[in-house]
């Protein structure tokens, strides 16, 4: 992508408004734009960022056999009578009527809804298990908005649902949800940590909340400091064996959210020196609750003895749009945001110093192709911007690879390769810097 023909609408001042680091750097690097309360456009940069989490949402999402559907926003008021939420769900849902009167909303989860098409056409246990989700966008009119993307109105979900035969089957089907959940933040390049929490409006009795422990989290959380390093299962683990002794493993350490401490218990399990209790941000939360909605929506299957037995289901919830403003709290410095690669708006960066000076812009022309050329994703700044700015851009919206071309370097043959994290600086041949950014990036 050139430069001149991208928008990136960077701000020069830090707005006055954003009370977090997350939210101040989403505004300046014109990643999303603030269009009511809550409610953001996002800007080409920004939606860069989302796809990317999307994207290794989905890749997790189907190494743990999760099958990617999409429900719509707007919802049908009945079929949440049939639960008996519609009343119970209270102001945070968006209540809107059509033309005929009917009672609508704009869906703040799809339980009810995946129910239905659950029920619609799965009638034998032969066709479990089966987990369905999509990426769709929610609205909850929540009391307090804040911090941007981290607490919106309007956000986007990857919401995913299970279907089992029975406890035993449904429990399995959490378990693969907790470890995928594990590989999936870890590939986003930070370490959240499964806590015990509370259930809310969507029930159950089995539930955590994946964690990102950050000064400016929403919640207090409480755990074993040795449950943040632990390495996640991995790409070659197997979904498909039996989970439960791997879940115990990772759950045998105390960690808990505020609705669930227990002080004494914490004190009791963990030894002083690795009792950690900080704050955090909910990234992802995991529920069994049973047959909560297959009982009143009448979602039952065939058993293999013959009998009818209602479903046995699990929700899984990853704040997709919430992500990047976590991503950021954990990963920035006072010059701007610092992407891990897997995440980063663009992989790659050819600064071109002297846009009118033909042989600078002939080296950064070649160097620009080599990268597409090589399936990165690259970004030329080929503007006619100071160079001192083009620097401040690049840092601020966090490319995590440069590569910095001027004549002074180029009479004697050398470009300059950046690195955001680590921010070193090395003078190479351009061949050269343009082989240790692939290789940085490929491996
Ligand atoms: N149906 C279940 C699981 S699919 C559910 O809705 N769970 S949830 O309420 O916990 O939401 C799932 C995730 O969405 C949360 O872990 C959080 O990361 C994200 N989320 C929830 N509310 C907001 C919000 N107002 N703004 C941004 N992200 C949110």
């Amino acid at each position: 992508m050139r430069l001149t023909r991208f928008f990136l609408p960077v701000l020069k001042e830090s707005p006055a408004d954003a009370h977090i680091v997350s939210h101040r750097l989403m505004l300046r690097a014109g990643m999303v734009k603030q269009n009511g309360a809550g409610i953001y456009t996002w800007l080409p940069l920004g939606l860069r960022v989302l796809k990317k989490i999307e994207q290794i949402v989905r890749e997790e999402q189907a190494r743990a056999g999760a099958i990617e559907l999409l429900m719509p926003t707007i919802q049908s008021a009945d079929l949440w009578r049939e639960s008996g939420r519609y009343d119970a769900y209270g102001k945070e849902m968006l209540r809107i009527s059509d033309r005929h009167d009917r009672d609508m909303l704009y869906g703040p989860t799809n339980e009810e809804m995946v129910t239905d098409v659950f029920r619609t056409y799965v009638k034998s246990y032969k066709q479990l298990p089966l987990n369905l989700y999509h990426i769709q966008w929610k609205f909850r009119d929540e009391v307090r908005p804040r911090f941007g993307v981290m607490r919106g109105r309007e956000f986007l979900m990857k919401d995913g649902y299970s279907f089992d035969i029975d406890a035993d089957a449904a429990r399995q089907s959490y378990y693969r949800m907790f470890c995928a959940y594990l590989n999936t933040f870890s590939r986003m390049g930070i370490k959240a940590v499964p806590m015990r929490a509370d259930t809310g409006p969507i029930g159950g009795d089995l539930s955590h909340e994946f964690i990102i422990l950050a000064a400016t989290g929403e919640s207090a959380v409480y755990c074993d400091s040795d449950l943040v390093d632990m390495p996640p299962p991995g790409s070659d683990f197997d979904f498909w064996a039996d989970l439960e002794p791997e879940f115990n493993r990772r759950t045998a350490l105390y960690a808990a959210t505020e609705e669930m401490h227990d002080a004494e218990r914490f004190e009791r399990d963990t030894p002083e020196a690795r009792r950690l209790s900080a704050r955090g941000i909910e990234v992802g939360h995991i529920f069994y609750f049973g047959d909560k909605y297959s009982r009143p929506m009448n979602a039952s299957v065939t058993g293999p003895d013959g009998r009818e037995a209602f479903v046995e289901m699990g929700s899984y919830g990853i704040g997709v749009s919430r992500l990047l403003g976590a991503i950021i709290e954990a990963n920035h410095d006072d010059k701007g945001v610092i992407w891990p690669t897997s995440v980063a708006p663009f992989e790659a960066a050819v600064v071109n110093l002297r846009h009118d000076d033909a042989d600078v812009s002939a080296a950064c022309e070649a160097a620009y192709q080599g990268l597409l050329r090589a399936g990165v994703d690259v970004l030329y700044d080929d503007t006619a911007e100071r160079p001192g700015a083009k620097l401040s851009t690049m840092e601020l919206i966090g490319v995590p690879y440069l590569i910095v071309i001027g004549p002074k370097g180029l009479k004697q043959g050398t470009v300059e390769f950046k690195t955001r994290s680590g921010g070193v600086t090395v003078e190479l041949a351009p061949e050269v810097a343009i082989e240790r950014t692939i290789e940085a990036l490929r491996g």
